[in-house]
């Protein structure tokens, strides 16, 4: 097997503990797709191939550990709405917010919910993401669920980048389904849930906490059911309201609770009591010019790890820039840029349960984003702004 190694580096290794970003400057070998040693340039391994990174910033690729990137459709007439004054619940009783989204998916084949999802796809490669996370829960019935995590599948063949799929039949419940939510879940969103399992098309399952969707009960059913196919759980928690998503979360051991505006110390001492990461989504706060934020000194002071993701998605938050996420989570949330930073690498790894990504050190993934920036404050500070100057996947430039 060939060794590569990259040497004269600046590298953030997000090994340390919490969330430091401290740089040290050095080489990084790479075999077989891992990396194999890191430590200083002058006393590199022997090498078959050397390259010169000239001080450019080494991170982990960055992983996007929230998207709905597979949908149909759009949602910019919505905007327009939202600025006129109408509010995300109102359009969401109205008929309009996630049920037009579901209606443009089921009307989408399998090869439209890959062509339009790969330019939004190709916008976070373009920033040196390696691993995203993508959900269903546009389809909410069985067939449209199913077809959205093969898109999503799909997707990680087409590109050279991992994919993880979370199954989120429990998003909304579907107009056909108002008068008896009851049938809903039973009926469509746990024989879903069981197809998505057997066909291997769920990495984890997701669900969504919240006045305008499911009661802390009802989702407790879709985790019983996660549990029993041996499926890792997350959770939309506290986005608009507090609905008892985060402690439920936490009780159940739960990867990540998500968006987390209305969480409380109280959940955040529960959170970090059962190791549930703290996904913050500023794009969705800022989309919805929400006015009260995560409660991230909580967080950090009870030690709850905290990743950050783009959320991307038609209503809420179409943002495909994790750079900009990073930059909004240290302007919106009140994070340094070191922790925004590790929240889109070791911490989102963490969301997502992976262990073999997110950190640069022996035996980890060569997943590695490249930067022309001297400082890694850099990447949280400029607004709309790409340094990424190169991205390996598995070693592979
Ligand atoms: N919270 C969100 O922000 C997205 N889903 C969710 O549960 C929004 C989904 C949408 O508006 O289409
Ligand atoms: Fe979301």
């Amino acid at each position: 097997m060939s060794r590569a190694l990259l040497s004269g580096a600046r590298i953030v290794t997000l090994t340390g503990p919490g969330s430091q970003a401290s740089v040290t400057e050095g080489a990084v070998l790479v075999e077989g797709g891992r990396i194999l040693w890191v430590g200083p340039s002058g006393a590199a391994p022997e090498a078959d191939t050397v390259r010169d990174l000239e001080g450019r910033l080494v991170t982990p690729g960055l992983i996007d550990c929230h998207t709905h990137l597979v949908h149909g459709g759009h949602r910019a007439g919505e905007f327009a709405r939202r600025l006129a004054g109408a509010s995300y619940a109102d359009i969401a009783r109205a008929g309009g917010g996630i049920a037009a989204t579901v209606a443009a998916t089921r009307a989408a084949s399998l090869d439209d919910l890959v062509a339009t999802a790969l330019p939004r796809l190709d916008r976070l490669i373009g920033e040196g993401v390696t691993t995203v996370e993508i959900k269903s829960g546009y389809g909410l019935d069985i067939e449209t669920e199913l077809r959205m995590l093969q898109a999503a599948r799909a997707l990680g063949q087409a590109r050279a980048v991992r994919v993880r799929t979370s199954f989120l039949g429990a998003h909304a419940v579907p107009p056909e389904f108002k008068a008896d939510r009851a049938a809903y879940l039973h009926e469509v969103c746990l024989p879903a849930l069981r197809r998505a399992a057997k066909a291997g098309l769920a990495d984890a399952v997701d669900g969504f906490c919240e006045g305008i969707a499911f009661s802390p009960a009802e989702i407790a059913t879709v985790f019983a059911e996660a549990k029993a196919l041996g499926l890792p759980v997350k959770l939309h928690a506290e986005q608009l309201s507090h609905a008892g998503g985060a402690a439920l979360a936490a009780r159940e051991g739960a990867l990540s609770a998500d968006h987390l505006e209305y969480a409380t110390p109280e959940d955040a001492a529960q959170m970090a009591r059962a190791g549930t990461v703290a996904v913050l989504l500023p794009g969705a706060f800022y989309t919805l010019r929400e006015a009260t934020a995560p409660p991230v000194a909580a967080f950090r002071k009870a030690g709850v790890a905290m990743a950050l993701a783009t959320d991307c998605n038609p209503g809420s938050s179409p943002l495909t820039s994790p750079l900009l996420a990073m930059n909004m989570g240290c302007t919106l949330f009140g994070l340094t840029p070191g922790e925004a930073l590790a929240g889109v690498t070791r911490h989102a790894a963490r969301a997502l349960g992976l262990d073999d990504v997110g950190q640069i050190a022996p035996g980890f993934r060569a997943d590695l984003a490249i930067w022309d920036v001297e400082a890694p404050e850099e990447l949280a500070y400029r607004i709309g702004f790409n340094p990424l100057w190169e991205r390996f996947f598995g070693g592979i430039a």
